[in-house]
């Protein structure tokens, strides 16, 4: 019997590497595309796997949707009626989510809840893999792990921790299969352009060829824990594959600062970051979270996933992929 899988925010980053893991799996997988004024605007990331809706045979079905439309998920759910469903769709930008509170509390923590009631209302018997983070633990002191309290800094990582408890609440109240992924930052040569790594090596990479001089960044001091982001897309699927409901911390456990990061993408071209890095205050956020670094014990110990790529080899991955993607006019 082929499996089928529903997933939300399907257009990014992650979307992208989970839906080409379970299509190699052999399962039918079912995204939902918001509409935007252009055709080809936010599907880019799904180039790879796209599949023309006139081919025969294809495992590959897109749905113009919107996590704000509670009727759409709920029709969605019951005519898909998918094995697994996986909610990645969020307004995910930290900084952004300060200019836009109301915003993204509709589609970060309401979308969770609007897609776990409409699968308690249609009674489909679907796995539910919610995307929680690690911003969910804010100011909390690290190494942070599934027992840490949380203390969110952030009207996102606030919207999260809603979404959070409420996948809690449903799988409490109502025994459905439901658990939270608590995800380190993860990154790859598909993180959105605005995110820091990102966006310092697509700065390394026009200031290897003589485009740019400069990149403007804010708080240098910040540690994160920056896994791959295809090996997080195995994390989620492994999830849903257990055999109870658990929620499990996802990150690679080693830290490094913002500063460590550029230091190490501005070497691989050859460059110093201290003779291209500039300071600017719109990049600092009203509450920083200073210090995240996860402890992935439980997930090795139980399900046995462990990160294999960590913070400096990414670096070099994500500053080959956007020198390549230059030279290619990309
Ligand atoms: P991303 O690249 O920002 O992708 C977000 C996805 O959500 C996109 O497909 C976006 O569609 C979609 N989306 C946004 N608003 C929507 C709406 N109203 N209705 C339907 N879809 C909507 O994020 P990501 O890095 O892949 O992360 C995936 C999930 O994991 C997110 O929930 C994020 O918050 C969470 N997370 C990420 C990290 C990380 O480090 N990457 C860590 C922890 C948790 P468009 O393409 O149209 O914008
Ligand atoms: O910032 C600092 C910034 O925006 C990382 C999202 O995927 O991971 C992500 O959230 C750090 C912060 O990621 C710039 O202040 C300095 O301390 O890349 P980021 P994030 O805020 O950690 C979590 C786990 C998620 O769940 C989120 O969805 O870098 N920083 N200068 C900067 N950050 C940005 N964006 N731009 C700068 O110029």
């Amino acid at each position: 019997m082929t499996r089928t899988a529903l997933i939300t925010g399907i257009t990014g980053q992650d979307g992208s590497y989970l839906t080409e893991l379970l299509l190699s799996k052999g399962y039918e997988v079912h995204g939902i595309v918001r509409h935007t004024s252009s055709l080809i605007a936010n599907t880019s990331r799904l180039d790879a796997v796209y599949q023309d809706p006139h081919e025969s045979g294809r495992r590959l079905f897109l749905h113009k949707g919107d996590v704000t439309d509670a009727g759409l998920l709920g029709n969605l759910v019951r005519d898909i009626a998918p094995d697994e469903i996986y909610n990645l769709a969020a307004q995910s930008h930290v900084r952004v989510s300060f200019d836009l509170p109301e915003y993204t509390a509709n589609v970060t923590a309401l979308g969770a809840v609007r897609l776990l009631e409409a699968v308690r209302a249609s009674r489909v018997e679907a796995r539910i893999y919610q995307a929680s983070t690690s911003e969910m633990f804010g100011l909390a002191a690290p190494p942070q792990s599934e027992t840490t309290v949380f203390h969110p800094r952030s009207p996102y990582g606030a919207a999260k921790l809603y979404a959070h408890w409420a996948t809690v609440n449903y799988r409490e109240s109502y025994g459905m299969f439901a658990a939270s992924g608590i995800a380190f930052n993860h990154e790859s040569p598909r993180r959105g352009e605005t995110f820091v790594t990102r966006k310092i090596t697509r700065a390394v990479a026009r200031i290897a060829a003589g485009i740019e001089k400069h990149v403007y960044l804010g708080n240098l001091d910040a540690v994160r824990d920056w896994g791959y982001a295809p090996e997080y897309a195995e994390a989620m699927w492994l999830m849903l594959q257990h055999a109870e409901p658990v929620d499990y911390v996802i990150a690679t456990g080693r830290p490094a600062r913002v500063r460590d990061f550029a230091e190490a993408a501005f070497a691989h071209a050859g460059l110093d970051w201290r003779d291209h890095v500039e300071h600017d205050d719109r990049y600092e956020r009203p509450a920083e979270v200073p210090e995240l670094i996860g402890d992935p014990a439980k997930i090795g110990r139980e399900i046995g996933w462990r990160a294999k790529v960590h913070w400096d080899e990414l670096a070099r991955v994500m500053v080959d992929a956007d020198r390549a993607a230059l030279r290619a006019g990309e």
